[in-house]
């Protein structure tokens, strides 16, 4: 399985998650010419260009954080990176998958992480932060160490959106127990080696 990445983008999910469930994967960067080694674009793998996206030798292509990290949880051992199949938590997963991806990545971080937005459309973005950080802050208020009731990609993906909070001018100690949550996710082991091996690329990049 080959995992398309950028390092410290949404793509981290996916090394927390190969890490925590111990599985098999080649890591390809995806640079900022968006080439790969062998010359071809990235569009070909990813149509709208975007990491995370996973090629399998059975020639399985997949794009889109919340499709990738299903089916990487459904290659882990049950309950590692998931829910069981068919159980109310594991649509409280996909639920929350859908709930970062939507009401986090895009509508509040995707304007505020690169250069193209003005500031009407900056400050926009911020002011669509209160709301989903006010249901984060709630869920984790009640003391919940995870979205659901174990671990699952869904955490990952949460983790790897909240690392952006600094650059992106979301200010974090607004929300304190979402704020508590991320130091205690970093601390997770799978998630302190994915950040340590990102961050040298992340530096040379
Ligand atoms: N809809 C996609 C969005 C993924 C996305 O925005 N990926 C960003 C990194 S976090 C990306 O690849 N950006 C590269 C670019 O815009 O060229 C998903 O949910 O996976």
């Amino acid at each position: 399985m080959k995992l398309y990445f950028i390092p410290f983008a949404c793509s981290l999910a996916t090394r927390i998650a190969v890490i925590e469930a111990e599985l098999d994967a080649d890591f390809v960067q995806v640079t900022p010419d968006a080439v790969l080694a062998d010359g071809r674009p990235f569009r070909t793998v990813s149509p709208m260009g975007y990491v995370p996206a996973l090629e399998t030798e059975a020639g399985v292509t997949l794009t889109e954080g919340a499709a990738v990290l299903s089916y990487i949880a459904d290659l882990a051992a049950e309950g590692v990176l998931a829910p069981p199949l068919v159980s109310d938590e594991r649509y409280r997963m996909t639920m929350w998958l859908n709930f970062v991806a939507t009401e986090l990545h895009k509508s509040v971080f995707a304007p505020l992480m690169g250069r193209a937005a003005g500031p009407e459309e900056r400050a926009a973005a911020k002011a669509r932060a209160a709301r989903p950080f006010a249901v984060l802050e709630a869920h984790f208020t009640e003391g919940r160490p995870f979205l659901v009731d174990t671990f699952s990609v869904a955490d990952a993906y949460l983790l790897a959106v909240l690392n952006w909070c600094e650059h992106a001018g979301v200010p974090i100690d607004e929300w304190q127990a979402v704020k508590a949550w991320r130091g205690a996710m970093r601390r997770r082991p799978s998630v302190a080696q994915a950040m340590a091996e990102e961050m040298p690329l992340l530096k040379a990049a």
